[in-house]
Protein backbone atom coordinates (compact mmCIF):
# COMPACT_ATOMS: atom_id res chain seq x y z
CA UNK A 1 0.00 0.00 0.00
CA UNK A 2 2.68 2.26 0.71
CA UNK A 3 5.18 3.26 -1.73
CA UNK A 4 9.47 2.77 -0.85
CA UNK A 5 10.35 6.77 -1.35
CA UNK A 6 11.24 8.90 1.46
CA UNK A 7 8.76 11.75 -0.42
CA UNK A 8 5.90 9.15 0.47
CA UNK A 9 6.50 8.76 4.18
CA UNK A 10 6.25 12.17 4.15
CA UNK A 11 3.43 12.89 2.64
CA UNK A 12 2.04 10.74 4.58
CA UNK A 13 3.48 12.17 7.93
CA UNK A 14 2.22 15.31 6.60
CA UNK A 15 -1.56 13.53 6.33
CA UNK A 16 -1.65 12.21 9.48
CA UNK A 17 -0.35 15.33 11.18
CA UNK A 18 -2.79 17.27 9.73
CA UNK A 19 -5.91 15.33 10.72
CA UNK A 20 -4.54 15.43 14.15
CA UNK A 21 -4.51 18.88 13.94
CA UNK A 22 -7.86 19.47 12.89
CA UNK A 23 -8.78 16.88 15.15
CA UNK A 24 -6.86 18.86 18.18
CA UNK A 25 -8.70 22.54 17.00
CA UNK A 26 -12.51 20.86 16.37
CA UNK A 27 -13.24 17.39 17.90
CA UNK A 28 -14.40 16.46 21.91
CA UNK A 29 -14.69 13.40 21.00
CA UNK A 30 -15.75 10.83 17.48
CA UNK A 31 -11.97 11.13 16.88
CA UNK A 32 -11.22 8.57 14.52
CA UNK A 33 -15.21 8.86 12.46
CA UNK A 34 -16.33 6.13 13.52
CA UNK A 35 -19.65 7.62 12.70
CA UNK A 36 -20.94 10.65 10.92
CA UNK A 37 -20.10 13.69 12.38
CA UNK A 38 -22.72 15.42 14.93
CA UNK A 39 -23.07 19.02 17.14
CA UNK A 40 -22.50 16.92 20.30
CA UNK A 41 -18.82 15.80 18.85
CA UNK A 42 -17.78 19.62 18.28
CA UNK A 43 -15.93 21.52 20.81
CA UNK A 44 -17.97 24.36 22.70
CA UNK A 45 -15.31 26.87 22.60
CA UNK A 46 -13.36 26.83 19.32
CA UNK A 47 -10.10 28.46 19.85
CA UNK A 48 -6.86 27.71 18.07
CA UNK A 49 -4.82 28.84 14.77
CA UNK A 50 -5.39 26.46 11.55
CA UNK A 51 -3.39 29.08 8.71
CA UNK A 52 -0.01 28.33 9.85
CA UNK A 53 -0.26 24.53 10.55
CA UNK A 54 -0.13 22.52 7.46
CA UNK A 55 3.15 24.67 6.61
CA UNK A 56 4.58 23.46 9.87
CA UNK A 57 3.78 19.98 9.41
CA UNK A 58 5.48 20.35 5.76
CA UNK A 59 8.70 21.69 7.09
CA UNK A 60 8.65 19.48 9.97
CA UNK A 61 8.49 16.16 8.21
CA UNK A 62 11.29 17.05 5.55
CA UNK A 63 13.89 18.07 8.86
CA UNK A 64 12.97 14.99 9.94
CA UNK A 65 13.55 12.74 7.01
CA UNK A 66 16.68 14.63 5.73
CA UNK A 67 18.05 16.67 8.44
CA UNK A 68 16.91 14.23 11.51
CA UNK A 69 19.86 15.27 13.97
CA UNK A 70 19.66 19.18 13.75
CA UNK A 71 17.67 20.94 16.44
CA UNK A 72 14.45 22.59 14.82
CA UNK A 73 13.14 26.18 16.29
CA UNK A 74 9.56 26.83 15.40
CA UNK A 75 8.38 30.81 15.63
CA UNK A 76 5.24 30.63 15.12
CA UNK A 77 4.44 29.03 18.46
CA UNK A 78 0.52 29.73 17.84
CA UNK A 79 0.50 27.07 15.17
CA UNK A 80 0.94 24.31 18.66
CA UNK A 81 -1.59 22.24 17.19
CA UNK A 82 0.98 20.92 14.69
CA UNK A 83 3.87 21.39 16.98
CA UNK A 84 2.08 18.81 19.18
CA UNK A 85 1.11 16.41 16.57
CA UNK A 86 4.69 16.02 15.60
CA UNK A 87 6.18 15.21 18.88
CA UNK A 88 3.22 13.31 19.91
CA UNK A 89 3.70 10.91 16.31
CA UNK A 90 7.78 11.03 17.70
CA UNK A 91 6.72 9.55 20.68
CA UNK A 92 8.47 12.37 22.70
CA UNK A 93 5.48 13.47 24.33
CA UNK A 94 4.63 10.41 25.29
CA UNK A 95 8.15 9.99 26.87
CA UNK A 96 7.28 13.30 28.99
CA UNK A 97 3.22 12.29 29.50
CA UNK A 98 2.27 8.98 29.81
CA UNK A 99 -1.21 9.73 28.51
CA UNK A 100 -0.10 10.42 25.29
CA UNK A 101 0.37 7.27 24.02
CA UNK A 102 0.33 6.82 20.10
CA UNK A 103 -2.44 4.97 19.83
CA UNK A 104 -6.56 5.41 20.51
CA UNK A 105 -6.47 6.85 23.81
CA UNK A 106 -3.89 9.43 22.85
CA UNK A 107 -4.87 10.18 19.89
CA UNK A 108 -8.55 11.23 21.87
CA UNK A 109 -5.83 12.66 24.93
CA UNK A 110 -4.17 15.27 22.75
CA UNK A 111 -7.22 16.19 20.95
CA UNK A 112 -10.09 16.62 23.59
CA UNK A 113 -7.22 18.38 25.98
CA UNK A 114 -6.00 20.80 23.50
CA UNK A 115 -7.33 24.25 24.07
CA UNK A 116 -9.36 23.08 27.52
CA UNK A 117 -9.46 24.13 30.52
CA UNK A 118 -7.14 22.54 32.87
CA UNK A 119 -5.80 20.74 29.74
CA UNK A 120 -3.37 22.12 27.14
CA UNK A 121 -2.90 25.95 25.73
CA UNK A 122 -3.39 26.87 22.70
CA UNK A 123 0.02 28.14 21.57
CA UNK A 124 3.04 26.28 22.71
CA UNK A 125 4.38 26.60 26.25
CA UNK A 126 6.91 25.51 28.44
CA UNK A 127 4.47 22.19 29.56
CA UNK A 128 5.43 21.14 25.69
CA UNK A 129 8.50 19.24 25.62
CA UNK A 130 11.64 21.23 24.33
CA UNK A 131 10.11 24.44 24.20
CA UNK A 132 11.42 27.23 27.17
CA UNK A 133 9.92 30.28 25.50
CA UNK A 134 6.09 30.61 26.05
CA UNK A 135 4.77 30.69 22.37
CA UNK A 136 2.07 33.81 21.34
CA UNK A 137 4.79 36.31 21.44
CA UNK A 138 6.71 36.42 17.71
CA UNK A 139 9.94 37.60 17.11
CA UNK A 140 12.59 36.07 19.09
CA UNK A 141 12.76 32.45 16.86
CA UNK A 142 15.69 33.56 15.03
CA UNK A 143 17.78 34.97 17.95
CA UNK A 144 17.02 31.89 19.87
CA UNK A 145 18.12 29.98 17.11
CA UNK A 146 21.79 31.91 16.79
CA UNK A 147 22.20 31.79 20.79
CA UNK A 148 21.70 28.36 20.59
CA UNK A 149 24.58 27.18 18.36
CA UNK A 150 27.33 29.82 20.00
CA UNK A 151 29.70 28.23 21.10
CA UNK A 152 28.51 24.49 19.63
CA UNK A 153 30.60 24.14 16.21
CA UNK A 154 28.87 20.86 16.43
CA UNK A 155 25.34 21.90 16.36
CA UNK A 156 23.29 22.88 13.16
CA UNK A 157 19.56 24.24 13.89
CA UNK A 158 16.71 25.12 11.28
CA UNK A 159 14.47 27.68 12.23
CA UNK A 160 11.01 28.70 11.22
CA UNK A 161 10.23 32.32 11.07
CA UNK A 162 6.31 33.53 10.12
CA UNK A 163 6.27 36.43 7.05
CA UNK A 164 4.31 38.75 9.62
CA UNK A 165 6.81 37.71 12.62
CA UNK A 166 9.82 39.03 10.31
CA UNK A 167 7.95 42.11 10.52
CA UNK A 168 8.69 42.29 13.97
CA UNK A 169 11.84 44.57 14.97
CA UNK A 170 13.57 41.60 17.13
CA UNK A 171 13.02 39.29 14.23
CA UNK A 172 13.76 41.60 11.40
CA UNK A 173 16.86 43.01 13.72
CA UNK A 174 18.02 39.37 13.95
CA UNK A 175 18.69 39.27 10.47
CA UNK A 176 22.15 40.97 11.40
CA UNK A 177 23.59 38.20 13.69
CA UNK A 178 25.02 36.42 11.03
CA UNK A 179 27.14 39.23 10.99
CA UNK A 180 28.62 38.62 14.74
CA UNK A 181 28.85 34.74 14.00
CA UNK A 182 31.25 35.40 10.90
CA UNK A 183 31.66 32.86 8.10
CA UNK A 184 34.04 30.79 10.18
CA UNK A 185 32.25 27.71 11.66
CA UNK A 186 34.43 26.44 13.67
CA UNK A 187 33.68 28.37 16.73
CA UNK A 188 29.88 28.35 16.57
CA UNK A 189 27.13 25.78 14.91
CA UNK A 190 25.36 26.89 11.93
CA UNK A 191 21.92 28.28 11.68
CA UNK A 192 19.71 27.31 8.98
CA UNK A 193 16.52 30.13 8.57
CA UNK A 194 13.74 29.12 7.01
CA UNK A 195 11.20 31.98 5.84
CA UNK A 196 7.50 30.42 5.97
CA UNK A 197 6.02 32.63 3.11
CA UNK A 198 2.39 31.91 3.45
CA UNK A 199 1.35 35.68 2.53
CA UNK A 200 -0.99 36.64 5.53
CA UNK A 201 -0.66 37.65 9.31
CA UNK A 202 -3.78 37.70 11.74
CA UNK A 203 -5.84 39.98 9.29
CA UNK A 204 -3.97 41.19 5.87
CA UNK A 205 -1.14 40.48 3.70
CA UNK A 206 2.63 40.69 4.72
CA UNK A 207 4.80 42.96 3.41
CA UNK A 208 7.41 40.05 2.15
CA UNK A 209 4.29 38.57 0.28
CA UNK A 210 4.31 41.78 -1.37
CA UNK A 211 7.87 41.71 -2.52
CA UNK A 212 8.85 40.51 -5.76
CA UNK A 213 10.52 37.28 -5.88
CA UNK A 214 13.66 39.37 -7.01
CA UNK A 215 13.43 42.25 -4.29
CA UNK A 216 12.64 39.94 -1.69
CA UNK A 217 15.80 37.43 -2.52
CA UNK A 218 18.01 41.60 -2.74
CA UNK A 219 16.73 41.83 0.59
CA UNK A 220 17.94 38.48 2.14
CA UNK A 221 21.29 39.22 0.39
CA UNK A 222 21.64 42.14 1.80
CA UNK A 223 21.92 40.52 4.88
CA UNK A 224 24.56 38.42 3.64
CA UNK A 225 22.78 35.38 2.87
CA UNK A 226 22.01 33.00 -0.03
CA UNK A 227 18.30 32.94 -0.77
CA UNK A 228 16.72 29.71 -1.87
CA UNK A 229 13.56 29.59 -3.03
CA UNK A 230 10.69 26.52 -2.21
CA UNK A 231 7.83 25.19 -1.94
CA UNK A 232 5.70 22.27 -1.20
CA UNK A 233 6.30 20.20 -3.83
CA UNK A 234 10.35 20.85 -4.11
CA UNK A 235 11.20 21.38 -0.24
CA UNK A 236 13.14 17.99 0.56
CA UNK A 237 15.00 18.35 -3.00
CA UNK A 238 16.25 21.92 -1.67
CA UNK A 239 17.14 20.22 1.59
CA UNK A 240 18.93 17.62 0.02
CA UNK A 241 20.73 20.04 -2.10
CA UNK A 242 22.13 21.77 0.68
CA UNK A 243 22.61 18.45 2.54
CA UNK A 244 25.26 17.38 -0.28
CA UNK A 245 28.77 17.73 0.60
CA UNK A 246 29.86 20.01 -2.56
CA UNK A 247 27.28 22.51 -2.30
CA UNK A 248 28.51 22.73 1.60
CA UNK A 249 31.89 23.45 0.37
CA UNK A 250 30.16 26.42 -1.84
CA UNK A 251 28.33 27.85 1.23
CA UNK A 252 30.67 27.91 3.36
CA UNK A 253 32.98 29.80 1.24
CA UNK A 254 30.35 32.19 0.31
CA UNK A 255 26.96 32.75 2.43
CA UNK A 256 24.44 31.21 4.69
CA UNK A 257 21.81 30.34 2.93
CA UNK A 258 18.14 31.26 3.54
CA UNK A 259 15.31 28.97 2.62
CA UNK A 260 12.49 31.28 1.02
CA UNK A 261 9.43 28.23 1.78
CA UNK A 262 6.12 29.18 0.04
CA UNK A 263 3.40 28.13 1.40
CA UNK A 264 -0.40 28.67 0.70
CA UNK A 265 -1.65 29.86 4.17
CA UNK A 266 -4.46 27.24 5.52
CA UNK A 267 -3.66 24.92 2.57
CA UNK A 268 -5.46 21.52 2.39
CA UNK A 269 -8.48 22.91 4.70
CA UNK A 270 -11.60 24.39 3.84
CA UNK A 271 -11.40 26.49 -0.13
CA UNK A 272 -14.37 28.95 0.42
CA UNK A 273 -17.08 29.84 2.71
CA UNK A 274 -20.12 31.77 1.53
CA UNK A 275 -18.22 33.03 -0.90
CA UNK A 276 -15.17 34.42 0.94
CA UNK A 277 -11.86 32.84 0.12
CA UNK A 278 -10.58 30.92 3.35
CA UNK A 279 -7.50 28.60 2.08
CA UNK A 280 -4.92 31.24 0.75
CA UNK A 281 -6.20 34.34 2.72
CA UNK A 282 -6.08 35.44 6.39
CA UNK A 283 -9.12 34.23 7.24
CA UNK A 284 -7.63 30.53 7.62
CA UNK A 285 -5.86 32.51 10.68
CA UNK A 286 -7.18 31.08 13.44
CA UNK A 287 -10.91 28.71 13.23
CA UNK A 288 -12.26 28.60 9.28
CA UNK A 289 -15.34 26.97 10.42
CA UNK A 290 -16.48 28.81 13.49
CA UNK A 291 -19.92 27.53 13.60
CA UNK A 292 -19.31 24.21 12.89
CA UNK A 293 -20.91 23.25 16.28
CA UNK A 294 -24.42 24.97 15.71
CA UNK A 295 -24.29 25.06 11.33
CA UNK A 296 -25.49 21.74 9.43
CA UNK A 297 -23.61 23.54 6.39
CA UNK A 298 -20.29 23.82 8.46
CA UNK A 299 -20.52 21.14 10.26
CA UNK A 300 -20.25 18.86 7.20
CA UNK A 301 -17.67 20.87 5.57
CA UNK A 302 -15.80 20.23 8.65
CA UNK A 303 -16.51 16.52 8.15
CA UNK A 304 -15.38 15.98 4.69
CA UNK A 305 -12.38 18.46 5.50
CA UNK A 306 -11.58 15.73 8.20
CA UNK A 307 -12.22 13.06 5.67
CA UNK A 308 -9.80 14.19 2.75
CA UNK A 309 -6.70 13.08 5.32
CA UNK A 310 -7.79 9.76 5.07
CA UNK A 311 -6.56 8.95 8.42
CA UNK A 312 -8.46 5.24 8.26
CA UNK A 313 -5.35 4.68 5.87
CA UNK A 314 -2.69 5.83 8.24
CA UNK A 315 -4.31 4.69 11.68
CA UNK A 316 -6.14 1.44 12.68
CA UNK A 317 -7.12 0.89 16.28
CA UNK A 318 -6.40 -2.35 16.11
CA UNK A 319 -2.76 -2.08 14.22
CA UNK A 320 -2.22 1.71 15.54
CA UNK A 321 0.03 3.45 12.97
CA UNK A 322 1.17 3.22 9.60
CA UNK A 323 4.93 2.52 9.82
CA UNK A 324 5.39 5.63 6.95
CA UNK A 325 4.01 8.20 9.52
CA UNK A 326 7.09 8.11 11.70
CA UNK A 327 9.51 8.44 8.96
C1 LIG B 1 5.02 40.36 19.22
C2 LIG B 1 3.67 39.91 18.75
N1 LIG B 1 2.86 40.78 18.13
C3 LIG B 1 1.62 40.39 17.71
C4 LIG B 1 1.22 39.11 17.93
C5 LIG B 1 -0.17 38.67 17.50
N2 LIG B 1 -0.10 37.68 16.44
C6 LIG B 1 -0.37 36.38 16.65
S1 LIG B 1 -0.25 35.45 15.26
C7 LIG B 1 0.13 36.81 14.34
C8 LIG B 1 0.35 36.71 12.88
C9 LIG B 1 1.57 35.95 12.58
O1 LIG B 1 1.73 35.88 11.22
P1 LIG B 1 2.89 35.02 10.63
O2 LIG B 1 4.15 35.28 11.37
O3 LIG B 1 2.89 35.30 9.18
O4 LIG B 1 2.44 33.53 10.99
P2 LIG B 1 1.48 32.56 10.16
O5 LIG B 1 0.34 32.26 11.08
O6 LIG B 1 1.04 33.24 8.92
O7 LIG B 1 2.35 31.39 9.87
C10 LIG B 1 0.17 37.96 15.13
C11 LIG B 1 0.48 39.33 14.62
C12 LIG B 1 2.09 38.23 18.59
N3 LIG B 1 1.75 36.97 18.81
N4 LIG B 1 3.31 38.65 18.99
MG1 LIG C 1 2.22 34.29 7.58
Amino acid sequence: MYGSGKSDFIRERVRACDYLVVAQLFLQQNFLLEHPLKFEDIKPRLLGHWGTCHGIDVVYANLKAYFPHIDFILGPGHGFPALQANLFLDGTLEKYDKNATRDEKGIAYICREFSWPGGFPSHASPFTPGVICEGGELGYALATAYGSVLGHPEKTVAVLIGDGELETATALSSMNLNKLFGENVSINGKVIPILHLNGYKISAPTISARKSERELAEQIRGFGYTPIFANEKNFGQKLQELLNPQYRAVAKRTQNPFIVFRSEKGATGPEYLDGQKIAGNYLAHQIPLKNAKTSEKELKMLENWLKSYHFNELFSKETGFAKGVFL
